[in-house]
């Protein structure tokens, strides 16, 4: 591969992509990231991080947290990331992040951030109360992805902007100690459509670990009977299934169920709509919750089974975080040198 402009090689491609150990794992985790990661890995060399710096940047209770860590790299392993393959590690065990963090802070313009929708959301009305890590979060996030010059990064819908922020850190980085090419601008891996699983309570609002309501999300480590419950109990209007992918669109609700059964089954909505056109939701709620312990059970399972004697879930990430740092070190060794720190 060659890099037309400067007739230098192009990097070789490389995957980085994160998930936050904040408890809850959840179908939309599954089905908008880890089961992407999945099949990342039959193209790509693949880091795969548990992004517990990023966790921090607001309130985790120190009992918990290393709890949720082993979760998630359990769930990377039970959906079938093969950690001999590609890297699975948690980013505090890799010193890099944080050194290229904070030589992005200082790349990054205020204004840069201060537009990122993200951080608006999650601090809400109180932003004079959140942390500095979460209005500085996108930079940690471009450093995650540049500490190893990653190539491409699956990124759902809400992480978009981030990866354009990312771009131009890398660039400006580039342009302002005059290295060009250093960075690599990394390009956003859009997997099939759009995958974005709304909560099981409310179809306006996105399934996420912090919804107060246990039952407006199906937890990766839920057992088949609570999945069959959850999905009973799904928000529905009083209507049939809906008869065309228009009149889905006017129903968040149906629409979400109609997704879920879509990526579950990997079918297109258009085929679940012709499917089910005008039937009960009853009758549609059985055939989504036996698709659903289907493919999950197996994975909770496996989830449990490791959590239960979690060592091989730690030498994954101790055997990870080594190889890691190995791709990185070399990376902050130029980065220092073109800053010119001393060394
Ligand atoms: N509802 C969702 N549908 C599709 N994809 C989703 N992701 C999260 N929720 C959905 C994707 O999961 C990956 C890991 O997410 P994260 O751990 O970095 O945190 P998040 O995006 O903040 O996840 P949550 O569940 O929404 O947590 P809270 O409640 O803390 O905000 C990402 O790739 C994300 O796109």
């Amino acid at each position: 591969m060659e890099n037309k402009s400067n007739n230098r090689p192009a990097p070789a491609p490389r995957v980085f992509s994160g998930v936050q150990p904040t408890g809850n794992l959840h179908l939309g985790n599954y089905l908008g990231a880890i089961r992407n990661f999945v099949t990342l890995q039959e193209t790509y060399d693949c880091l795969y991080c548990v992004v517990d710096l990023h966790a921090i940047t607001v309130w985790q209770e120190p009992s918990v947290l290393a709890r949720h860590t082993r979760e998630v790299t359990a769930a990377f392993l039970a959906c079938g990331i093969d950690p001999k393959t590609q890297i699975i590690f948690n980013q505090s065990a890799v010193p890099a992040h944080a050194e290229l963090a904070w030589v992005f802070n200082c790349v990054a313009r205020m204004g840069w951030l201060g537009r990122m929708t993200q951080f608006k959301d999650k601090a809400g009305k109180h932003q004079q109360n959140a942390s500095v890590g979460l209005f500085a979060y996108p930079n940690l996030m471009a450093a995650d992805i540049l500490a190893y010059k990653s190539t491409h990064v699956p990124v759902g819908e809400d992480q978009k902007q981030h990866l354009e922020l990312c771009r131009d850190i890398a660039q400006k980085f580039n342009n302002d100690f005059d290295a060009p090419d250093f960075f690599p601008l990394p390009e956003p891996l859009i997997q099939g459509p759009a995958t974005r699983v709304m909560s099981l309570r409310d179809g306006a609002v996105k399934m996420s670990k912090s919804d107060k309501s246990d039952n407006a999300r199906i937890n990766l480590n839920d057992n088949a009977d609570l999945i069959a419950k959850k999905i009973r109990k799904a928000k529905t209007d009083p209507r049939p299934l809906p008869e065309s992918e228009e009149e889905a669109t006017t129903r968040p609700e149906a629409d979400n169920l109609i997704g879920i059964y879509a990526a579950l089954a990997r079918q297109s909505r258009g085929d679940v709509i012709q499917q089910f056109a005008g039937r009960s939701f009853a009758a549609f709620k059985n055939e989504l919750s036996d698709l659903a312990v289907a493919v999950l059970a197996p994975i909770g399972e496996e989830m449990s089974r490791l959590m239960a004697a979690p060592d091989h879930v730690d030498d994954v990430l101790r055997d990870g975080a080594l190889r890691a740092a190995a791709i990185a070190t070399p990376i902050m060794d130029d980065v220092k040198r073109i800053i010119g720190f001393v060394r």
